[in-house]
């Protein structure tokens, strides 16, 4: 069907807290060692940050989302289960989920899949993309926190609509990109706004 609208819902600073799973682990680790508050973070990257204030944070950063059980205790943001749940239940919609596994395979894959069935339901294990590049990924909206998604294709078929986070929220406004500052903000009406 031509018409069923396919949205892409990121992973990581979407639906599951990334950033408040890492601080709180990484303060456990590390106890004695400096932190970056969420109030501070700035960039993409965490490790980048961690190795701009001490080179050898950078590494230490790495090892905590690389550890067994990082990504199954993320907890769940602020209403995105519930936002996936019923843009699933919507008429001709499709719902995926895509999300970019770190290299360290050991336990990434395996505790996305873990945290899909724990929190949406086994049937959404049939709804998602492990890849590194979300830009062959096809669809007509992608909700991503990562303010540039680059890869092979220069013209990705989704809009990019910009999901707010500790590390993006003070980039200047870019009229180009559109904004969800959280799952309690209008996702129905960009969903609505891509429909024929
Ligand atoms: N990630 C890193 N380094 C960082 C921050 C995040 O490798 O400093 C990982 C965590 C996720 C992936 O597995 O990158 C981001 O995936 P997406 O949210 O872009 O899908």
């Amino acid at each position: 069907n031509e018409r069923r609208l396919r949205v892409l819902v990121d992973m990581d600073g979407v639906i599951a807290d990334f950033e408040g799973g890492f601080l709180k682990k990484y303060k456990e680790k590390f106890p004695n060692e400096p932190f970056i508050s969420l109030e501070d973070r700035r960039g993409f990257w965490v490790s980048t940050q961690y190795g701009d204030m001490r080179s050898d944070l950078c590494e230490k950063a790495i090892s905590i989302w690389e550890s067994k059980n990082f990504f199954i205790d993320l907890e769940p943001l602020p209403g995105g289960v519930e936002a996936v749940k019923e843009m699933s239940e919507m008429e001709n919609t499709d719902v995926f989920i895509c999300t970019s596994p770190i290299k360290h395979y050991s336990y990434c894959p395996y505790e996305k899949y873990a945290w899909v069935e724990k929190h949406l339901g086994s049937e959404f294990l049939e709804q998602i993309i492990l890849t590194r590049d979300k830009t062959i990924v096809t669809g007509d909206i992608l909700i991503d926190d990562k303010p540039d998604i680059l890869g092979v294709e220069p013209n990705p078929s989704w809009e990019h609509v910009l999901f707010t986070a500790c590390h993006n929220k003070h980039l200047p406004p870019n009229l180009s990109q559109r904004r969800l500052q959280s799952w309690a903000d209008d996702w129905r009406g960009v969903l609505q706004s891509k429909r024929q």
